[in-house]
């Protein structure tokens, strides 16, 4: 009596005596390296422009928005956001171009996180 199967006897091609069994061993991906966008303070540029770059370029909430300019006011330096270096670098090319357009001064540095 023969009874119908599956996958298993049509398909099996694993387990072949002699066949490498290659295992890895390494993860195939690894976690990018990490820069944080600082933003620095200067005289001119308004606190409510940088609370709106902040939430707009940044994805922070209004009230964190907040919390990082006035950070920046007073202490002089603020981090705006931890990101792999390229999506840092557009940040940044944004943020300045944003700031020139506006007329305001704001400057922002790349620095490893
Ligand atoms: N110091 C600015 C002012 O008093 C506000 C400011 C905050 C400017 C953060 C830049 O990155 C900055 N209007």
């Amino acid at each position: 009596m023969r009874y119908s199967v599956g996958m298993a006897e049509r398909d099996d091609r694993r387990g072949q005596p002699g066949e490498a069994v290659k295992e890895r061993v390494k993860p195939k991906t690894k976690e990018p390296t990490l820069y944080s966008v600082v933003l620095l303070n200067d005289d001119y540029t308004p606190m409510a422009f940088v609370v709106e770059v902040l939430e707009s370029i940044f994805q922070k909430s209004p009230a964190e928005a907040y919390r990082v300019m006035m950070q920046v006011h007073l202490g002089g330096r603020g981090v705006a956001g931890i990101y792999p270096w390229e999506i840092a670098e557009t940040k940044v090319d944004l943020l300045l171009t944003t700031a020139r357009q506006a007329g305001h001064p704001l400057q922002a540095t790349i620095e490893n996180a």
